[in-house]
């Protein structure tokens, strides 16, 4: 049996094709799975539990119908979709997780997370981090009129667009002495995570361990799938379904 990890999807109701995609690998992969984990940016951005657009209501059926169907599915939020919340959970039966996540891979233990906040060199981005995610502005956000939160969505990111084109590439990385810190504070011999776009496998040592990180990818022009059993695991590929 298998355990199913993806990540950075950045569905919204105008990426037809993808959201396609992400319902016949729910349909047809998913639901054979032991488990899957979702490592956030599966949308492209979520205002908030109390969308009714029928986007949002094709979605959260997807997940219900998966987790009814007895495959436990567990979401970490990406930075596109931190306002993910306890409705949506209760709503499709999915457990959320925390920002960093140990969890036991057939025996072997990996810390799970987004990946945002191992890139300790985007300075602006974690100060922006830290602001959206202060508790009392989420619970104000959370209980304004559906159409200002879009308006406020809009502004906020019309006004920081041109920020990320001035940062290069390599600033937009992880940090590799973050990675090892976050991976030693746990103790694990694996690291997943996505956000980066840039799907790998690395493979490191420290201090004599052989520590392993993989990448997962994004769903702009195929499907990225991570495939994990008791031997083995895979970072796979999917074609896009056309219908
Ligand atoms: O996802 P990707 O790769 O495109 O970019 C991310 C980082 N960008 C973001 C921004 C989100 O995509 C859009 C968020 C809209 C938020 C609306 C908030 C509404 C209020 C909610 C209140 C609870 O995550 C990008 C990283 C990149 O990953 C790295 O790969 O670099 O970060 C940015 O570009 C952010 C800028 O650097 C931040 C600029 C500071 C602007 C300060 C505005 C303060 C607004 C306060 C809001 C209340
Ligand atoms: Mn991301």
């Amino acid at each position: 049996m298998t355990t199913l990890f993806i990540s950075d999807l950045h569905l919204s109701a105008s990426t037809k094709k993808i959201n396609d995609s992400f319902i016949t690998f729910m349909r047809e992969e998913a639901i054979h799975a032991d488990a899957l984990y979702v490592l956030g940016d599966l949308f492209e951005f979520w205002i908030g539990d109390d969308d009714k657009s029928d986007f949002a209501s094709l979605i959260r059926q997807e997940f219900k119908r998966l987790t009814q169907s007895g495959v436990p599915c567990y979401f970490t939020q990406g930075n596109r979709d931190f306002l993910v919340g306890k409705r949506f959970a209760k709503e499709t039966g999915i457990t959320l997780l925390g920002d960093e996540t140990v969890i036991d891979l057939y025996g072997q233990q990996a810390v799970i997370l987004h990946g945002d906040t191992l890139c300790t060199r985007d300075v602006s981005y974690l100060k922006f981090r830290e602001k959206v995610h202060q508790p009392w502005l989420q619970w104000i956000f959370n209980r304004i009129p559906m159409f200002i939160k879009k308006k406020i969505v809009s502004k906020v990111q019309s006004d920081i667009k041109d920020d990320k084109q001035t940062k290069s590439l390599d600033i937009m990385d992880v940090t590799q002495s973050e990675v090892e810190r976050v991976m030693g504070h746990y103790n694990v011999p694996v690291m997943i995570h996505g956000h980066t776009h840039r799907p790998k496998v690395h493979t490191f040592d420290v201090e004599g361990q052989i520590k392993t990180r993989i990448v997962l990818g994004d769903w702009y022009t195929q499907g990225s799938v991570l495939a994990y059993d008791k031997n083995n695991f895979d970072l796979q590929h999917r074609p896009f379904v056309t219908k």
